[in-house]
């Protein structure tokens, strides 16, 4: 291609060719040519606002030429990509991480500073991109991070939503959800009007014998939606490799606005039909481990898959390449079921549309997908009703009835005398209305199914996979442990820290060998290193206090040991066993005399995270929260013993915030629920300890950073059964501890009673999280943490031990894994000037 074009054309190109700033002068005719030009403001009415687009815009040309030159090099190198389908992608803010991973934060300060600007305040005027709910959402977003920083040639695959997960606002100590309507200034992303897929929904199936006498299957008159590309360029770390995040939104098709209603005077019907259309990528779900079934969602799962694999193909096909090639050149990652019908799509392209046999087809698929579990949550498994798929996407229904078919066949022959094996791993539920298992589905259509961790990964093998482990055998199944990516986490979020670090280390490499930072081990016992670990999260905690104080107005003492719990509010995270604890300690503190109560440790209990807005008992825990917080925060005999704060609308830019700032993080959900967890990885990278369960990743933190730095406590994943049979046969038996929490409740020293009855009831009657049997315990290990804490110089000991031993919770490690064990795909490196 390139010799096609000719030498003036070339010159007059080369010489006008955009190349990014390097310096503060050129960023600063960089953002004032964008303040002045694209923004239209002058030095007279430039405010922070302002500032904030002028910077972002210079920054977003720059990630643009580093995106152009990797898409050109990774084209030409003609190596296999990866391609990662999230429904959910939880970036936050983008302008500071552009800023590191480019490494021109400083030069950016400098240049602000000369517009008469703080960079902090630059960097808080930007608003989060909030597509998604919380840990599937996050780990996407690291995972294009530690992809981009690593060279690997990968795209992600989403949807544009216009509202992403909601605003929380807290009003008379309730939730109360309001629209976050993020898209009103977003730089840094493309909109690529050229670039349209039609998505076909509803209709029917045609058949006909082609003259070679083969059924051929046509999808047709159904109602045709458009897919517009959006494209957000991902820059790694110190590298010019800056991959892309494809976004997709919805309108109507051109055709389908129709000017015959327009011209006619059905003016309001033809908008109808646009509104319509637009609503497919209007709104994220905002369910965290449940699925609800809705119509909507699966349009949105259709719509999403369908747009993002006909770009994989139209890509593939440009390389004229045989399509036995295709799982050579293509890997596609399904995080979680939410992409799976991409398989059956998959199918129906290369069957119907390409007119490759069905096993041929079939094999193609297998060997290009890979899925990723993240629950054994029975509540959050998919299920799509038979009918409405039917409705909606008749062809696929008898594609996934054929895979079905086949898939059935071959577990007859292999299992010929276990009958009930059919009915457990049809794909197929025979229930009414039948349902599509979305989790079969997937296995069966993928050469690797992923846990997230340990446990949870032999959880899968041992519980909802068990057959399906017979049926492969063990090498289908595997694990990758989550992780996070190091530059948000630890350089973004705190600085000082990675300063300080990096001081121990000459310079900045565990920011990309994160493994590095065992090294800080032998300075565990170092006075000076000691001191200067201390001051820093003495630091990260007054900057939390101050935030809490401004949009509070409680004032708490940095001094005091913060324990903090944010994350989604679930029953099974059990927000409720944390604020039962703090009810206790209340309760304790009040019984006690002034003197007694002054030895007491000081503690700031803080909670944030939002609810499913349909989810009641959820809501009734945020409540309680805030109700504790009224009445310890304004008791005068408690003062700094005790306060209780609930951090409104917690996201990630409020983590960056909240991580660095925990003395103790709470991760102490019921044994064998929580998948991995990753918000433990946070706060122990930045100089905190966990009270926890052994649960998720916990499990594996213990292991790594040491028995003696974990407060771990309450019943052991393989108990929680026997337990919850105890429940329904004997009841419940209520700790002691917590009936004098449930009795001040219910004489109302929180307010109305009738408001939390829900919340005691639900442990008094089947107790099915474990909060009663767990209570004495995680009691009891608070008040050891207590006492660990005033031993200052043996917790610092624990929390640098535990810093330099979490290099394997890195997202590069979890890139590198998946690359070699499942999409078999190698890093694609640029030279530094992007050739
Ligand atoms: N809710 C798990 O619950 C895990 C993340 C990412 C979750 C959580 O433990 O860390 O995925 N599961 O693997 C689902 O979303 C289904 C989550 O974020």
């Amino acid at each position: 291609v390139e010799a096609e074009i000719p030498d003036e054309q070339k010159t007059a190109w080369k010489k006008h060719s955009a190349s990014g700033f390097k310096n503060k002068e050129d960023f600063e005719s960089a953002a004032i040519r964008h303040i002045e030009t694209t923004l239209a403001r002058s030095l007279y009415n430039c405010d922070e606002g302002a500032a904030y687009g002028g910077t972002a815009l210079a920054f977003r040309d720059r990630l643009i030429i580093d995106w152009n030159k990797t898409q050109q090099s990774h084209t030409f190198a003609d190596q296999k990509r990866v391609y990662y389908l999230s429904l959910e992608f939880l970036m936050g803010r983008a302008l500071d991480n552009a800023m590191l991973n480019v490494g021109l934060k400083d030069v950016a300060r400098d240049g602000l500073a000369d517009l008469g600007f703080r960079m902090e305040d630059v960097i808080g005027i930007e608003r989060d991109a909030a597509l998604g709910n919380g840990g599937l959402g996050r780990l996407a977003a690291c995972f294009l991070d530690s992809l981009a920083s690593l060279d690997y040639p990968a795209w992600g695959y989403g949807l544009r939503y216009r509202y992403g997960i909601f605003k929380q606002e807290i009003i008379n100590g309730y939730q109360v959800e309001v629209p976050d309507y993020w898209l009103d200034f977003n730089p840094w992303e493309f909109p690529r009007h050229d670039v349209t897929v039609d998505i076909q929904f509803y209709g029917h199936v045609r058949k006909y014998n082609d003259e070679n006498g083969r059924q051929v299957s046509v999808w047709e008159n159904g109602e045709i939606v458009t897919a517009n590309a959006y494209d957000v360029p991902i820059p790694g770390y110190n590298t010019p490799t800056t991959n892309n995040l494809r976004l997709w939104s919805s309108k109507a098709a051109s055709g389908e606005f129709d000017f015959q209603k327009f011209n006619s005077g059905e003016y309001e019907q033809s908008v109808h039909d646009q509104m319509r259309a637009e609503t497919i990528s209007a709104v994220l779900y905002p369910n965290d481990n449940l699925d609800r079934g809705k119509e909507l969602r699966l349009k949105q799962q259709y719509f999403w898959c369908a747009a993002s694999l006909h770009d994989i193909v139209r890509r593939f096909k440009k390389s004229k390449k045989a399509w036995k090639e295709f799982p050579n050149q293509i890997a596609i990652q399904l995080n979680d079921t939410h992409p799976t019908l991409a398989i059956p799509e998959l199918q129906r392209i290369l069957v119907d549309e390409e007119g490759l046999d069905w096993d041929t087809a079939w094999s193609i698929v297998v060997n290009t997908f890979g899925y990723t579990n993240h629950t054994v949550m029975a509540e959050a498994l998919e299920k799509w009703s038979v009918p409405l798929i039917q409705h909606l996407l008749p062809r696929h229904l008898e594609i996934i009835y054929e895979i079905n078919l086949h898939f059935l066949q071959y577990v007859e022959r292999t299992f010929p005398k276990d009958r009930d094996m059919l009915s457990r791993v049809s794909i197929v539920e025979e229930s009414n209305p039948k349902m599509i298992r979305m989790a079969f589905l997937a296995i069966v259509g993928s050469h690797k199914v992923n846990g997230v961790a340990e446990l949870h990964s032999d959880l899968i093998k041992t519980t909802i996979f068990k057959d399906f482990v017979k049926i492969y055998g063990q090498d289908k199944f595997t694990n990758v442990t989550n992780g996070i990516t190091p530059r948000r986490w630890l350089h973004q979020a705190n600085p000082k820290l990675s300063e300080l670090i990096a001081s121990k280390l000459g310079g900045y490499d565990f920011l990309k060998d994160l493994t590095l930072l065992h090294k800080i081990e032998a300075y565990a016992d170092d006075k000076q290193f000691r001191k200067a670990f201390q001051d820093i999260k003495y630091a990260n905690k007054t900057r939390l206090a101050n935030y809490i104080k401004d949009t509070t107005g409680v004032k708490v003492n940095p001094a005091a040991l913060f324990d903090i719990q944010v994350k989604r509010i679930h029953e099974y995270k059990r927000q409720q066993l944390n604020i039962f604890g703090v009810i206790h300690r209340y309760l304790a503190l009040k019984a006690m005399s002034p003197e007694e109560r002054k030895k007491m440790q000081p503690r700031v209990s803080i909670f944030g995270g939002k609810a499913a807005p349909g989810y009641w008992m959820a809501k009734c825990i945020i409540h309680l929260v805030n109700e504790v917080g009224r009445v310890v925060n304004n008791d005068p005999e408690i003062g700094d013993a005790l306060k209780v704060i609930f951090i409104e609308d917690y996201n990630v830019s409020k983590c960056e915030i909240i991580a660095p700032a925990s003395d103790i993080s709470e991760h102490i959900s019921t044994a064998g629920t929580e998948a991995s967890g990753t918000s433990n990885m946070k706060f122990v990278l930045n100089g905190g300890l966990i009270i926890g369960t052994c649960d998720g990743a916990n499990i594996e933190i213990t292991r790594e950073i040491g028995e003696d730095n974990i407060f771990l406590f309450g019943n052991l994943a393989e108990d929680v059964e026997d337990i919850r049979h105890q429940h329904t046969y004997e009841g419940v038996l209520i700790d002691d501890g917590l009936q004098k929490v449930f009795d001040a409740i219910h004489n109302g020293m929180f307010g109305h009673s009738d408001e939390f009855s829900a919340l005691t009831n639900t442990v008094v009657n089947h107790d099915h999280w474990l909060t009663s049997a767990d209570f004495e315990a995680y009691c009891k290990t608070q008040d050891s943490i207590d006492v660990a804490f005033k031993d200052q110089e043996s917790w610092l000991h624990k929390t640098i031990i535990s810093v330099a031993r979490m290099g394997f919770f890195t997202a590069d490690r979890c890139i590198e894994e998946y690359a070699e064990m499942i999409w078999n795909v190698e890093p694609q490196k640029m030279k530094q000037n992007g050739a």
